[in-house]
C-alpha cells in the first residue's frame, strides 16, 4: 500500500503536517502503508504536474488543492488554496469526508492535529510539541522578533535547515524523524547536523546584508536580495532591524524562480482592510491575509520589481 504525500516544500509547517498525517495514517487508516513525499513549490506555472499522483492513496497537506480524481486526502489552511474557481467548486462538491480546509487556522500542522483527533480518533497528544511550535512558526506567534531571529529553540533551528538547506531529499528525510522523536533529539541528528552551523552562519552573515539593503520608510520595509543567494531568508529580519516598520516588501531569487514576498509585521497591529493574499492574487500569487507572495519565472526580475515596488507603494499609503 504507497500513499504518496505531498506537503509544502522548504516549509515547517509543511514537513510537520506531512510527519503528522502519515502518523495518523498508519495508526488509524492502515498499518502497513509505505509514505513516498513529494516537496511542492509555488511556480509560476502549474505545480501539479502528470504523474504526481501515483500512489494507491495520495495526500496534499498545507498546499494548493487539486481537482484530479487520484487525490484522495487533503488538508489545507491557506486562503489562496484553489488555483481556478472550477476547483473550489470541485472541493464543494466532494462527499469523500476525507479533504479539509479552514484558512482560519494558523498552521496546517494544528489543523491536521485536530481533524485527525476529532474525526478519525488519533490521538495526536505525543505530538504535541510539534503542533504548538508548528503554529508558532507558520502563525508567526514568537513573544519577540529577538526569539524569531535568535534561532535559540531548536524548532526554529530544524525549520531553518529545512527551509534553507541545499538538499532537495531534507524535508522528506526528516518527515518521518518529525513524526517520532523530539524536537531537541531530531536537532543532533547528523544530517540536521551536517548544515546547521552553516546555515546559522550564513543566517547572521544575512542579517548584516539585510541591514544595508533595507530601504524603510512609512512603515514599509523594502528590499531586493535577487543578486545574492538569500532565498529562504529569516522572513522576521525586517520587524528585528525595524520594530515600528508594519510591513516588508521583498525581492529574492532562486534558480528557478523570482519571488515577491510581503509580511506584516506580527508584533503590531496591522489596520483593517488590508489584505495580503488578495493584494498578491492581483499579480498571480497568494498565500494568507497577513503574509503573501508572487513567484514569477527567473528571466521576470524586471517584472517582479516592478510589481514588488507597485506593492510597496500601495502600503505605504495605509
Ligand atoms: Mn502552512
Amino acid at each position: 500500500m504507497k500513499v504518496r504525500v505531498c506537503f509544502h516544500d522548504k516549509c515547517f509547517d509543511g514537513a510537520s503536517s506531512a510527519a503528522i498525517f502519515s502518523r495518523f495514517y498508519r495508526e488509524r487508516i492502515n498499518a502497513d502503508a509505505e509514505f513516498l513525499y513529494t516537496g511542492m513549490t509555488h511556480k509560476a506555472s502549474q505545480p501539479f504536474e502528470d504523474g504526481t499522483f501515483d500512489g494507491d492513496e495520495n495526500a496534499i497537506v498545507d498546499f494548493k488543492y487539486s481537482s484530479s480524481p487520484q487525490l484522495t486526502w487533503w488538508f489545507d489552511h491557506h486562503q489562496s488554496a484553489f488555483l481556478k474557481p472550477e476547483d473550489a467548486e470541485h472541493f464543494r462538491e466532494d462527499r469523500s469526508g476525507k479533504k479539509f480546509y479552514d484558512p482560519s487556522y494558523k498552521s496546517c500542522t494544528k489543523f491536521l492535529a485536530t481533524i485527525a483527533s476529532q474525526k478519525f480518533g488519533f490521538n495526536a497528544a505525543p505530538l504535541a510539541e510539534l503542533v504548538k511550535w508548528g503554529d508558532i512558526i507558520d502563525g508567526a506567534q514568537f513573544s519577540s522578533p529577538e526569539m524569531a531571529v535568535g534561532l535559540a529553540e531548536p524548532a526554529t533551528r530544524i525549520a531553518l535547515v529545512i527551509e534553507a538547506a541545499p538538499d532537495a531529499n531534507m524535508a522528506p528525510c526528516l518527515i518521518p524523524e518529525l513524526a517520532t522523536r523530539s524536537l531537541a533529539d531530531i536537532e543532533r541528528l547528523p544530517i540536521v547536523q551536517k548544515y546547521l552551523p552553516g546555515l546559522l552562519e550564513r543566517h547572521r552573515r544575512s542579517i548584516d546584508i539585510m541591514r544595508e539593503r533595507m530601504d524603510s520608510r512609512d512603515g514599509v520595509v523594502y528590499f531586493d536580495v535577487t543578486d545574492l543567494d538569500l532565498e529562504g531568508y529569516n522572513k522576521f529580519i525586517p520587524y528585528y532591524l525595524y520594530p515600528d516598520a508594519m510591513y516588508s516588501v521583498g525581492v529574492s531569487a532562486s534558480p528557478v524562480r523570482v519571488k515577491v514576498s510581503v509580511g506584516t509585521n506580527p508584533w503590531k497591529e496591522p489596520p483593517a482592510g488590508v489584505n495580503l493574499a488578495s493584494l498578491c492574487e492581483k499579480h498571480g500569487g497568494g498565500g494568507h491575509a497577513r503574509v503573501a507572495a508572487i513567484s514569477l519565472g527567473p528571466g521576470d526580475l524586471v517584472r517582479a520589481r516592478q510589481v514588488a515596488k507597485e506593492i510597496a507603494a500601495a502600503l505605504r499609503h495605509h
